[in-house]
């Protein structure tokens, strides 16, 4: 097989790369490790930055989104259970953001590519990436049993933290910035109403996070010790601790029910330098991981795709690669941007174990001047809306 892109993963990076690309008159083959329902069926991101609803619109993907998504205009913070305090992205940038789930956005793309029969293979194994520092890279893998060779001019890793990509950079070559956070979130989604702003809560007890996925569809996180098993939290355990973390007004209004998804996800920041390497491009998850507490990760493999569809249309309609060679500098720079608030965002808002008293007070006293600082209200509002593209 030939094409000019050879995209690895068909998760929203991928998926969104070939879209754009399809519309700029670029061919691509997507090749994805599981099937379509596997895909289907991970509930993750829920929050949309500004910047992504706008692109997502801008290539006509955006009219489910438009009718279901939840419009805010900011976001609550609530600490040891009583002071709240509402981060206003509307009042202080102009902009507002979006709950709309991962899960559906991933179908909406599954059927842009269905609609323009898009060359998406499912269920690839063994697949390797070739010659990347030659002008003719390809890949090898096997598809129903068969081995298969792709030729393509250029390789857009798309394939998530645990993929192969990033692994076919020479380790010399890459420079890893890595941390890691003692505990993970505990998410649960259940039919219930959620409530009306997506709320995060700095506990004694730890973090918590209530959020939505539409007018009946709620999604909720606790922080848990890492290493904490998912037998240990039945529903009525989950409602129970919850419900202790956030101040009483909220907690009686928060509808339970049973769960119909459970999940435990670790936290980490995590950077690759350099995003390319001959003819290949890292993007998304593949490139980087933030924890989940800014609601950045979705944006930001949203953002990767914007340069590097922008740096391959310019080489396809006018020979240049100045954008190509300038494009893992360009997103890296977005990249610590989000990087950064998240790890603040997270430092904020979880209790550390073992944490010193010196750093309790630290945080308190961080809560309360964002609290009562219009001038701190203003740059987390500028950083959780997103920096523009
Ligand atoms: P994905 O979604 O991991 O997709 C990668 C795809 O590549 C496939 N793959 C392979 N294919 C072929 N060959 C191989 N060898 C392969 N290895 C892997 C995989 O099967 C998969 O289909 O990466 P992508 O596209 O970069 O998208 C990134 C986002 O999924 C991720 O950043 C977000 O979900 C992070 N995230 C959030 N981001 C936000 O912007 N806002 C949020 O509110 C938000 N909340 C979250 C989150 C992530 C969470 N978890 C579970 C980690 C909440 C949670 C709990
Ligand atoms: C979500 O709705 O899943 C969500 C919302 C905000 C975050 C992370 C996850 O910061």
């Amino acid at each position: 097989m030939k094409t000019q892109v050879a995209i690895i993963g068909a998760g929203p990076a991928g998926m969104l790369l070939s879209e754009i690309l399809h519309q700029h008159g670029i061919d691509s083959v997507v090749l994805e490790k599981h099937s379509r329902a596997y895909v289907l069926d991970r509930i993750r991101a829920g929050v949309l930055e500004q910047g992504t609803v706008d692109l997502l619109r801008q290539y006509g993907l955006g009219q489910r989104m438009d009718q279901e998504g939840h419009v805010h205009d900011g976001m609550k913070i609530v600490w040891a259970g009583r002071e709240t305090f509402f981060i206003d992205v509307k009042k202080h940038l102009n902009k507002q953001f979006m709950a709309y789930g991962q899960t559906n956005i991933q179908e909406d793309l599954y059927l842009a590519g269905d609609r323009r029969a898009a060359k998406v293979l499912m269920e690839v194994d063994n697949l390797q990436l070739m010659n990347l520092t030659s002008a003719h890279p390809h890949v090898t893998f096997t598809h129903q049993g068969e081995s298969m060779r792709l030729e393509c001019d250029y390789i857009a890793g798309c394939d998530g933290f645990h993929g192969v990509s990033r692994q076919s950079i020479p380790q010399e070559l890459r420079q890893e910035f890595e941390k890691e956070y003692p505990f993970g979130w505990l998410g649960i989604l259940s039919e219930t109403p959620p409530l009306d702003d997506i709320v995060y809560a700095n506990h004694p007890r730890g973090f918590a996070l209530a959020s939505m996925r539409s007018p009946t569809l709620s999604r909720y996180y606790i922080q848990v010790p890492i290493g904490t098993d998912i037998q240990e939290w039945p529903d009525d355990r989950f409602w129970s601790e919850i419900k202790s973390r956030f101040p009483k007004e909220m907690a009686d209004a928060m509808v339970t029910g049973p769960s119909i998804e459970k999940s435990i996800a670790p936290l980490r920041s995590y950077v690759c330098e350099t995003m390319r390497h001959g003819q290949l491009f890292l993007a998304g998850d593949a490139a980087h991981i933030v924890p989940p507490t800014g609601a950045k990760g979705l944006n930001l493999a949203v953002s990767d795709v914007f340069y590097l569809s922008r740096a391959l249309s310019a080489f396809y309609s006018q020979g240049t690669t100045a954008l190509l060679d300038a494009y893992s500098a360009t997103a890296l720079r977005r990249v610590w941007s989000s990087v950064r608030t998240s790890w603040y965002l997270t430092n904020l808002l979880h209790r550390f174990p073992g944490g010193s008293d010196f750093d309790q007070r630290a945080q308190e006293n961080e809560l309360d001047y964002l609290k009562s600082s219009h001038h701190a209200q203003a740059a987390l509002a500028e950083q959780y809306a997103g920096l523009p593209l």
